[in-house]
């Protein structure tokens, strides 16, 4: 069975100049089938144990989701899905790199019924404790993602500036946010409906939200954070405390200047299998 999952992920998705273009012009992009079918039944139930196994670690953002972190430390079916070369082969392309390397995984649970509020507008940035704007994050439905479960939207093009960089997600972020798209004339795409295996690709730079999930089912969805395999860490020490939470918890003794490179940031393509 593992040996089935990893040739399955081995596979190079076809990615064309165009996509490439569109995603490097906007900020973001969706990519049909990037999970191949024959996979997806599987890694949602690994997802759904290792969420269950690190339930004690959960966090709830403001009821717009659930998440848990590093899913692929305890499951090998996740850990094959996180290293598949075919998913980071795309991210280097996108981000137009020689290779990448994981910041983390997580998964994103937004409740049914409408228990599950939007996900506020929002740029990943504020998190993110690295010397590279070569960020991106692969998001993906583990189950059919219609527009009323809350696939997310992007603004295009918002990758190009950091001006919401001061702010975590939150009712300020979504009403800042908010206010640059009306009095700026931003270009918002809207969320379209995903099938399980579908993805989304967006850069930690691009402002991006999620409606509430007004259907009768839980949204189950997972996501990979990469970067610029070359990526340093800054010299200077984080400028808010989140950066600096994420820098002790996704790179254990990295140091200021030094490579972004520990036992938890695997550089995908370059890996021996
Ligand atoms: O799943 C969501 O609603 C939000 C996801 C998100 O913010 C992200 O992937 O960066």
């Amino acid at each position: 069975m593992v040996f089935h999952t990893r040739v399955a992920l081995a596979e190079d998705y076809d990615l064309s100049h165009s996509q490439i273009d569109e995603y490097q012009n906007n900020g973001h992009i969706l990519l049909k089938n990037v999970i191949p079918e024959s996979e997806i039944a599987e890694l949602r139930t690994a997802v759904l144990r290792a969420h269950e196994a690190l339930k004690d670690q959960e966090e709830d953002f403001q009821k717009a989701f659930r998440i848990t972190q590093n899913l692929w430390e305890i499951n090998d079916v996740v850990r094959a899905h996180v290293l598949s070369k075919r998913y980071a082969g795309i991210a280097a392309k996108l981000l137009g790199c020689r290779d990448v390397r994981i910041y983390h995984d997580l998964t994103f649970f937004k409740e049914g019924l409408g228990k599950g509020k939007p996900t506020p507008w929002h740029q990943d940035g504020h998190y993110w404790p690295l010397n590279t704007d070569g960020c991106i994050t692969l998001w993906v439905p583990l189950i059919d993602c219609p527009v009323d479960m809350g696939p997310m939207s992007f603004v295009s093009g918002s990758h190009l500036n950091k001006d919401a960089e001061h702010l975590p997600i939150s009712d300020e972020s979504d009403e800042y946010i908010s206010k640059l798209v009306e009095n700026e004339n931003l270009s918002v795409a809207p969320a379209q409906h995903m099938n399980a295996g579908d993805a989304t690709f967006h850069s930690c730079w691009t402002y991006h939200a999620a409606a509430s999930n007004t259907t009768e089912n839980t949204r189950i969805a997972f996501a990979i954070a990469y970067y610029d395999a070359d990526a340093t860490i800054p010299l200077q020490p984080p400028t808010n405390e989140r950066r600096a939470a994420n820098l002790a918890r996704w790179f254990p003794g990295a140091v200021p200047g030094g490579p972004a490179a520990t036992h938890l940031n695997p550089a995908v393509l370059s890996s021996r299998d």
